[in-house]
Order: structure tokens, then sequence, then C-alpha cells
């Protein structure tokens, strides 16, 4: 399961090239083209969706087509709305990371958008991959007010584009 689900962030997210895919607006593929592409069954594909830990395969309301919820480096316009953030969101990272942070804000580095967390408890999560975490705590309510777009992927992961070093503090 693990093996698929990586086989198709890599695919759905970064290079759908590599097995001769494009996604579609919206980051979608044919889940019959996709299945066919990896050589694993539709029940498979189904299990993985169901059971990944963070949900993030999502099929479109047919159950034609397939896609990433979040974390493209492809170009991709997902079709998100704007979304109001909550007044506080958190974004989990590394000490080493830090002045370059503080210095020109959060940036999207490969992916499209800055990912940032409703909760203290996935911001950690998402810092701990890289090593000891460090959770910063970002004003959304001020960037909201000074005009930054949110959006909120099908995972509850919330997207900006970039965050102001101001709009940023140490939790
Ligand atoms: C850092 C995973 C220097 C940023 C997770 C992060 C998430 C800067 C790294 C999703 C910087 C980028 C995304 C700046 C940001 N200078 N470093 N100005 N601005 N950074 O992986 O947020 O498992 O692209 O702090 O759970 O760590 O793939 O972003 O450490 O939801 O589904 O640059 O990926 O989800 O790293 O993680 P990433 P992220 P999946």
């Amino acid at each position: 399961m693990t093996r698929i689900s990586k086989r198709l962030a890599r695919h759905l997210r970064h290079d759908p090239a590599a097995l001769g895919l494009t996604l579609a607006p919206g980051g979608w593929v044919p889940v019959d083209t996709l299945v066919r592409a990896l050589s694993i069954t539709r029940e498979e594909l189904d299990e993985v969706v169901e059971k990944n830990n963070k949900r993030r395969f999502a099929f479109d309301e047919t159950g034609t087509r397939i896609r990433a919820s979040q974390g493209h480096s492809v170009t991709v316009d997902l079709g998100l709305p704007d979304a109001t953030p909550p007044d506080v969101l958190y974004h989990g990272t590394v000490a080493k990371f830090l002045d370059a942070i503080f210095r020109e804000g959060l940036r999207p580095m490969n992916r499209h958008a800055v990912h940032l967390s409703a909760t203290v408890e996935t911001a950690r999560i998402v810092g701990a991959r890289r090593g000891k975490p460090v959770i910063l705590r970002v004003d959304a309510a001020a960037m909201a007010a000074a005009g930054h777009r949110f959006q909120v992927s099908a995972n509850e992961v919330w997207l900006t584009a970039t965050v102001p070093p101001t709009c940023l503090s140490p939790l």
C-alpha cells in the first residue's frame, strides 16, 4: 500500500509524464489510464485512496477520475475556491530554515503553495519529517485582511502563495 501510495504521489503531483500521463485542469487523470499505467487493480487503488493516512488522493464525483488533493510541484490549477482561514494557522519546519524564513517569509519552495495546518499537532508532524520540529504561528487573520488569498484542500491543508515575515512568530 505504501509503495503504491508513493508512486501515486510521485505521478499525480510531480511527474505524470513519466507514466505518459497529462494532468487535466484540476489535476485530474482518468482512473482507467492510471491503473493501467501503474499495473495495479482498481481495487488496490480504491484501498490506497481510502486508507491513506493523510487522504492525499481523491476521486471526482463520478469516480472515473483521480487527483492529489495538494502537494503538487507541476503547474496545475486545482480550482479550489478562496476560503476564509481560521485566525491562526501553523507551519511546522526545522531550526536550520528559520533565519531564511524570518528574513523572506514562507515560500512555496518546490511546491505550488505554502502548506499550513489548522492544528499545532499536524504542523508538528509536518516539521518532524525533517528533524526536530519547530512550529511557527501564522497570523492568518492579518494576512486575510491584507488581501492574501487562502484555499483549503480536500484533506484540510491550508494553501497560500507566501507568508510575509511580519505575520510569523515562534509558537
Ligand atoms: C521551508 C507533506 C527556507 C519549509 C506535509 C519546509 C505537508 C523555507 C520546506 C506538505 C522557506 C519546504 C508540505 C524559506 C519555507 N527559506 N526554507 N523562505 N519557506 N521553507 O515539503 O510544508 O506527505 O515543500 O518550512 O505533510 O514541509 O507530501 O513543505 O520545511 O502537508 O502529503 O521549506 O508535504 O505532505 O518543504 O510540507 P515542503 P512542507 P505529504
